[in-house]
């Protein structure tokens, strides 16, 4: 075959593709396929050695107008294509910007630490300071410091986990309050928030593992009416002024006397329900007048300086405030309680 009927063929070939392919990666290996190194055209270029002198700058210059004339037909071809690609990547890519999109799931704080952060707020309102410690604590501290020695009986409502003999998990935040008095110098007046650990079965308003806020104050003639001005205004920044208080004697080894507080039931205003067993009050925490042995074995002058602690359970306060009636629910994790307390 000449080289002009190869020419030929090689034009119709192309003209042919050329309508037929539909992208530009296939032009691209037309293109290839024709102009590149290994390419038809290159082919007849280099057998142009084989011509004669007379034939060779025809042959070459029909190559060269070849060549030339399937150029320009790719980049014509080439500009529909890619104008094509681009509509078609737009349309796929475009974003409705006025589709309503999900709104990421924002989470919110858990029930005991929305009532810890309000009960800090209250106390440091009135002049307290906010004190934290170890969890893991020694016996001396925990127990010893807080009036209750080894083989006391009172240590059974108390029974914890025992790492070894002398560190347990701490069943109070009182071991902090222990080394405030050991290193601090009255006026004392500190709040502990933390968790705190006891070996009780898990039931609907017991758990192992609970929170719990005590209080000190230690200064010089501080009274039991001072006890009671501190937690009233205490319950009134918390519930308001509708709220009845109730002071019942109790025990506890490191106070004396000891003060159980009672608020009226939220859930029936005192008439007496189910919530507060028909008795028209709730307890909310324990307290008293720190035991004159409590203040020596940390180290104060208990003829010189007399304080009042509490200790308030913040499982209870938070389950009266959310309504929450099994404690099992307030460490299970599951996001729908927390969703409804927003
Ligand atoms: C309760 C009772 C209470 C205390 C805690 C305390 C601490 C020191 C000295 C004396 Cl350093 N007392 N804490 C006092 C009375 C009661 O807690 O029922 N808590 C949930």
């Amino acid at each position: 075959m000449s080289v002009v009927d190869t020419l030929r063929e090689i034009r119709a070939q192309a003209e042919q593709e050329l309508s037929q392919l539909e992208n530009t990666s296939a032009l691209e290996t037309l293109r290839v396929h024709i102009l590149g190194k290994k390419g038809e055209l290159t082919a007849l270029l280099k057998g142009m050695g084989k011509l004669s002198a007379e034939e060779r700058p025809v042959v070459g210059a029909q190559i060269n107008e070849a060549r030339e004339w399937i150029t320009d037909r790719i980049n014509q071809r080439l500009a529909t294509l890619q104008a094509a690609e681009r509509e078609a990547a737009l349309k796929s890519e475009a974003i409705d910007v006025t589709e309503p999109r999900e709104l990421p799931r924002v989470g919110s704080a858990h029930p005991i630490t929305l009532v810890m952060d309000e009960l800090i707020e209250c106390f440091t309102g009135l002049g307290f300071e906010v004190l934290e410690g170890p969890e893991v604590e020694l016996d001396h501290y925990n127990f010893e410091l807080m009036n209750l020695p080894k083989n006391h009986p009172a240590r059974d409502a108390q029974d914890t986990f025992y790492m070894d003999d002398n560190i347990v998990l701490r069943t109070h935040t009182s071991p902090m309050q222990a080394r405030a008095m050991l290193t601090m110098k009255p006026p004392i007046r500190i709040i502990c928030p933390g968790r705190v650990y006891r070996a009780d079965e898990v039931d609907a308003t017991h758990s192992p593992v609970f929170h719990q806020m005590e209080g000190l104050v230690i200064d010089e003639n501080v009274s039991m009416s001072d006890l009671r001005g501190t937690l009233e205004a205490f319950v009134r920044k918390l519930y308001g002024d509708d709220i009845k208080l109730r002071f019942r004697p109790s025990f506890f080894p490191f106070t004396e006397p000891s003060a159980e507080v009672d608020l009226t039931c939220s859930a029936c205003s005192g008439k007496g329900c189910r919530i507060c067993k028909e008795t028209g009050w709730v307890e909310v925490l324990g307290s008293g007048m720190v035991n004159p042995k409590v203040l020596e074995m940390c180290g104060i002058d208990s003829t010189k300086y007399s304080g009042f602690a509490f200790g308030i359970g913040l499982e209870r306060i938070a389950m009266k405030r959310y309504g929450i009636t099994d404690m099992r629910l307030l460490y299970e994790g599951d996001a729908r309680l927390l969703s409804q307390l927003r």
